[in-house]
């Protein structure tokens, strides 16, 4: 079959960031098949481009892949959705099937599906179910009722698999290849992403990621992890950092240790940084991950309040989190801790404990987010219904981020400005951004 994979990601902030998942599934598309990435993410028209990419090439399926709903500043999921409606419009309007994957479809894959009408979306990873849908539509639909987390449209109507009982063995799949990436991920912003285990046990209340990768760690060979990344400095040249994209690097920290071990063995040579968690995180650790070339991480801290940690079941306290402050500092790593602000049940007061928290801890660098659902998006009423409340929070964190140079808030574009990232890119700064916060002004 003639296949195109298209990312339809265009999100350039923090950082235009490498198709991995859709490169993913396409290692794991049977031999045979013909193949092709077609990737919007830099294309002026993008919906232009697609069409004309479809007319010349004449694929037989369109495997789109949804890695973003929200924005960089977690609003606009609406103007995403009619963007994918229009991608998915061109393949209608040529006669080719869709289907839909990713982490952004994951997320609600019923919604996305019944809004696109696409005829297929996979929801999970899509290593093994793809291939199968591949074999079903072969045999012209025979067996679709048998693919795990496949959704589809059956008169207009939604029709769900349930989820696979297992997940996949990750030491089983052909690794992600970045032969056919845009050389422009590497040349304009340098940074390769890089998976090392999937599934996350936390039980943080809110939460999507188990949705995507399930609730268990799966984990990686390091040797094999180490491989893809040698492959990838093979295949392509101006990668200068890597990216841990796991849930969380550090959990479980023996297999953190090993991948970090492997990497000091290898002797690469790159910096990298990651997602922390405060949670078995100790200073052997740290210690072995700067040694490694980790310059920093990023830690889903989320609030400065134990009833909020607590309620959002975070399974640490405000103590670890300082404790892990502390050790990364003793070992020279940069921390940029991420807070969200107004989650369910929280008052105006535990916001200010959040931020007065902030004051005392003084990381690196903060990330501060305001909450928001992804289906408030399509929930207008709720979305009014929270409006008020976040308004208030708005009011406080522009008033406290004005004299916190190194707080960032991406919906506020406080600290987060497109122009100012362009330069630093120009000046050479290698790695996530946040780095640089203290050059900011
Ligand atoms: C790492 C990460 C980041 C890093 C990326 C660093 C880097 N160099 O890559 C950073 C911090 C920069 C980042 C930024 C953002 N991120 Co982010 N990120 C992640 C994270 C943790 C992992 C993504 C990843 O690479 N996974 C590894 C790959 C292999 O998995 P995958 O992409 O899911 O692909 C699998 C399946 O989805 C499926 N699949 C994928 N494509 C396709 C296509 C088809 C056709 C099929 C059938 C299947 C399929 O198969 C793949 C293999 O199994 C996810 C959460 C999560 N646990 O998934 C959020 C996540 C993807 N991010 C999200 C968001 C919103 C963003 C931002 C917009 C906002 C933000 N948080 O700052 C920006 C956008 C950046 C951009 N330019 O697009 C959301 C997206 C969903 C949503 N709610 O919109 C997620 C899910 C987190 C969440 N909040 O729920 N992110």
């Amino acid at each position: 079959m003639r296949i195109a994979f298209v990312s339809a990601n265009r999100e350039q902030l923090p950082d235009p960031v490498v198709p991995l998942g859709l490169l993913c599934v396409m290692a794991n598309t049977p031999a045979g098949h013909d193949t092709v990435l077609w990737d919007l993410c830099f294309e002026r028209q993008p919906v232009d481009a697609l069409r004309e990419r479809i007319e010349a090439w004449r694929p037989e399926l369109l495997a789109i892949g949804l890695r973003n709903v929200q924005n960089s500043d977690y609003t606009n999921i609406e103007d995403n959705l009619r963007y994918y409606g229009q991608l998915v419009d061109q393949a209608r309007r040529a006669g080719v099937p869709v289907v839909l994957g990713g982490a952004g479809f994951s997320v609600m894959p019923r919604e996305i599906l019944a809004r696109l009408q696409a005829q297929y979306g996979v929801s999970g990873e899509g290593e093994a179910a793809f291939p199968a849908l591949l074999e079903a539509l072969e045999r012209g639909g025979e067996g679709l009722e048998l693919i795990p987390n496949l959704h589809h449209l059956v008169q207009g109507q939604v029709v769900s698999n349930p989820a696979p009982a297992t997940l996949l063995d990750l030491d089983t799949l052909r690794p992600a290849t970045r032969r056919d990436v845009d050389p422009r991920y590497y040349q304009r912003v340098g940074i390769e992403s890089l998976q090392t285990k999937r599934g996350c046990p936390l039980g943080c209340e809110y939460c999507t990621y188990p949705l995507i990768e399930g609730r268990r760690h799966r984990l990686r060979d390091p040797v094999r992890v180490v491989d893809e990344l040698e492959a990838a400095l093979a295949d392509q040249s101006g990668i200068d950092h890597f990216f841990f994209v796991d849930s969380v690097f550090t959990l479980p920290a023996r297999h953190a240790a090993a991948v970090c071990r492997e990497l000091i063995a290898r002797k690469i040579q790159l910096q990298w940084t990651c997602y922390a968690n405060p949670i078995g995180f100790d200073r052997e650790l740290a210690a072995l991950m700067k040694a490694a070339g980790c310059v920093g991480m990023e830690v889903g801290t989320d609030s400065g309040s134990d009833t909020i940690l607590k309620r959002q079941r975070k399974g640490f306290t405000v103590a670890d989190v300082h404790r892990m402050h502390s050790i990364c500092q003793d070992v020279g790593l940069l921390d940029c801790h991420t807070f969200v602000l107004g989650t369910t049940g929280e008052t105006l007061d535990h916001v200010r404990e959040t931020l007065d928290f902030l004051d005392q801890l003084e990381p690196f660098a903060a990330i501060l987010m305001m909450w928001m659902e992804d289906l408030e998006a399509l929930d207008p009423a709720l979305s009014q219904q929270r409006r008020a409340f976040r308004d208030a929070v708005r009011d406080l964190l522009v008033q406290r981020c004005a004299t916190r140079p190194r707080w960032i808030a991406p919906q506020l574009r406080i600290a987060y400005d497109p122009r100012i990232f362009r330069i630093l890119r120009k000046k050479g700064f290698t790695g996530p951004l946040w780095q640089y916060i203290h050059l900011n002004g």
